[in-house]
């Protein structure tokens, strides 16, 4: 049996991180069997992140490096009959929701002021009192620093938000009236686009720049509910 090792459920989210929503999709499409074991702390991991998949002995780190295995071990093609020119324009917007969008998500979650003591209270409200304040703390100085070498903490909010939201408007453009995001049948793509939307909009209870330029865009949201419904009602 597979086993996806991820963050807890939060903000009434699978999981608040989109990469690990990303990977469980992935296994709900796969068709294959797995059970989900909840980590807080990804410290121990491989890469110090998660999700992770455990198979056995084998322990497989990154949702990428998971798609790519349940394709070689277990045979399944999550994108079957996608033509190539489809496939490098899901590429394409992957790579942009993980590492562009991704970014904006997380300043917008750790930077802001306004955010951060709901973020505070879920990622963190369970430690014991002497350490409730002081791990926190680090944490969000250990994202700034982070935010700051990936380049989008040197700008200003404004811009960051403007950025965030630019990708988010490419989405709703690509999509247009489809109603997965190569045409009528969910793909391997839809793991990634639907778990960022999510995490950008969802019922997460505050507004960061992603979300009011969702809230926009009717397809999206529509979208968002169409595979919430297929995967995690
Ligand atoms: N490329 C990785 C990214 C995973 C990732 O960034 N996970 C974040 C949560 S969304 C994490 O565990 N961060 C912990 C840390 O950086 O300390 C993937 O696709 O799985």
């Amino acid at each position: 049996m597979l086993t996806l090792i991820q963050y807890p459920a939060a903000f009434g989210l699978p999981s608040a991180s989109p990469f690990c929503m990303k990977a469980e999709i992935l296994l709900k499409l796969s068709g294959l069997e797995y059970e989900v074991e909840t980590n807080a702390d990804p410290r121990k991991m491989p890469m110090g992140k998660l999700p992770v998949v455990r198979d056995a002995d084998r322990i497989i780190a990154d949702s990428a490096l998971i798609q790519a295995y349940l394709e070689s071990a277990y045979g399944c093609d999550l994108d079957s009959g996608v033509p190539e020119q489809d496939r490098a324009i899901a590429h394409a917007f992957c790579r942009m929701l993980e590492e562009r969008t991704y970014w904006v998500l997380v300043y917008s979650r750790w930077l802001d002021d306004g955010t951060w003591p709901k973020i505070r209270e879920q990622f963190f409200g369970g430690l014991p009192l002497l350490v409730r304040f002081i791990v926190p703390a680090m944490a969000r100085k250990d994202v700034r620093r982070t935010l700051h070498g990936q380049g989008l903490g040197r700008h200003r909010r404004n811009i960051v938000d403007g950025f965030g939201a630019d990708d988010i408007r490419a989405v709703a453009n690509w999509l247009g009236d489809k109603n997965f995001f190569l045409g009528e049948e969910p793909t391997s793509a839809d793991a990634t686009v639907y778990a960022f939307l999510a995490n950008a909009a969802g019922d997460v209870p505050f507004d960061g720049p992603l979300k009011k330029e969702l809230l926009t865009h009717e397809n999206l949201l529509a979208y968002v509910d169409r595979c919430r419904d297929i995967w995690f009602r």
